[in-house]
């Protein structure tokens, strides 16, 4: 296949670039699940994939899935090799995280098709529409919709305006309009699925000190994620002496260094404490209230299991002491998914052929493919990530010629892409 190998990881950072400019902020990028400027995002990733020569449907959750069919030679039993990532952001978040996962396979698309090249098998690409929950406080919405585990409870979260997901997608016009039957009915049938494989920048810094344009996930960390609620008594900032006070943010204080303290004792375990908010407060007043989230992960789920249970005992021996109270919700945790052998040694196959380093790296960011590791095997190919390997701010970034190389890898596998003979599940 001849391709203008220059222009083609240019061209598809100008494409992140174009994305970017459908933010909610005026300045930077956040891109928060269904405001106008991720419906935007959506109707652009419609039109690219079907100018690459996809025929394109948007699901109930806003998951736009582009096919490309099989070569007509392998008729109707042909199954599907799945990619994608999200396209929904964090606040003032990075350009490519996410969005690469559907730009470069979407980049690839084409370039298959410019050259008149079918798959013996169809190739989808899902640009997911919500993943780092910004809006609703939940994660993997969008893949879970897809994977058949959506979470109908997930229906009557509110985001910060009080406004419900089942009514956010009633008003959007979306298909199903928020009931439930059509987001489960938006599952796909695991048994036409041959895998699943994401591509995502690495969000760290561990290819760059190695000098390594790509690398190829063995597993990615699991996650729990957390609301806290401490409760005590508002009294005067002035007049109520410091043994007698009530302090719901002194005691949430002490919980997050007991979050610190806790998760800085395993070497893969990891807790961050990403928002804090006294609400309603006011200078003079002892806070009545304060609210924050904990997000939890280690490489091995019995390590956060752990951390997690001596953390709530933590937090609420800390409550008792000082007289507040606390409740504790969490979010359901996403377990540690590991990728499949047979895939990684595909990836593999093609770094070593084409004169790369086969290295292989664990994921500690969540992505998409643990939750459609639930359903199908997975793998995943990280591209280097510049500035130092910082991700989640808008410094996030990549070089034109590593998603050249990214993408040029992509096409190798999924040329010679060969189906495991019997599917595991
Ligand atoms: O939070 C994460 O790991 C991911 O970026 N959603
Ligand atoms: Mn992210
Ligand atoms: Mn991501």
């Amino acid at each position: 296949m001849t391709q203008n190998t220059t222009s083609f990881g240019q061209a598809i950072l100008d494409r992140a670039d174009q994305l970017a400019r459908f933010s909610d902020a005026e300045a930077g990028l956040t891109c928060a699940f269904l405001t106008p400027a991720h419906r935007a995002a959506q109707a652009q990733l419609a039109q690219w994939m079907e100018e690459a020569g996809m025929s394109v449907r948007i699901d109930a959750i806003g998951n736009v899935i582009g096919r490309y069919a099989a070569d007509a030679a392998v008729g109707d039993s042909a199954r599907v090799l799945m990619t994608g990532s999200h396209f929904d952001t964090v606040r003032n978040g990075g350009r490519y995280d996410g969005r690469l996962g559907i730009l470069l396979p979407i980049a690839v698309v084409g370039a298959l098709n410019a050259a008149g090249i079918r798959l013996p098998y169809h190739f989808e690409v899902v640009g997911f529409a919500e993943e780092e929950g910004l809006r609703f406080k939940t994660s993997f919405l969008a893949s879970s919709v897809l994977a058949g585990r959506f979470d109908p409870a997930l229906l009557d979260r509110q985001d910060v305006d009080g406004v419900t997901l089942r009514d956010a997608l009633a008003a959007s016009g979306l298909p199903g309009g928020g009931e439930l039957p059509a987001l489960q009915a938006a599952a796909v049938d695991p048994a036409s699925l041959l895998g699943f494989v994401e591509v995502h920048i690495e969000q760290g810094p561990v290819l760059l000190h190695h000098g390594l344009p790509l690398g190829i996930v063995t597993q990615i960390a699991g996650s729990s994620r957390f609301q806290v609620r401490v409760e005590g008594l508002a009294s005067h900032a002035g007049t109520t002496p410091m043994g007698m006070r009530k302090d719901a943010a002194a005691g949430a204080a002490e919980m997050i260094l007991l979050v610190e303290q806790r998760c800085g004792e395993v070497p893969t375990l990891v807790g961050t404490v990403g928002q804090l908010q006294v609400p309603e407060g006011s200078s003079n007043v002892i806070p009545a209230a304060c609210m924050f989230s904990m997000d939890i992960r280690a490489g091995e789920d019995g390590i956060r299991e752990a951390a997690i249970a001596d953390i709530v005992a933590g937090i609420q021996r800390i409550a008792a002491r000082r007289g507040l109270t606390a409740k504790v919700e969490r979010v359901p945790p996403v377990n540690n998914a590991p990728c499949a052998r047979w895939l990684m040694d595909q990836f593999g196959a093609v770094l070593k052929k084409r004169g790369l380093q086969v290295f292989e790296l664990p994921s500690g960011a969540g992505h998409d493919a643990m939750m459609m590791q639930r359903v199908t095997d997975v793998a995943m190919l990280f591209v280097r990530c510049g500035n130092g390997g910082i991700s989640h701010n808008p410094l996030e970034t990549i070089t034109a010629d590593d998603a050249r190389q990214a993408a040029e890898v992509f096409v190798d596998f999924l040329r010679h892409f060969q189906p495991l003979p019997a599917m595991r599940r």
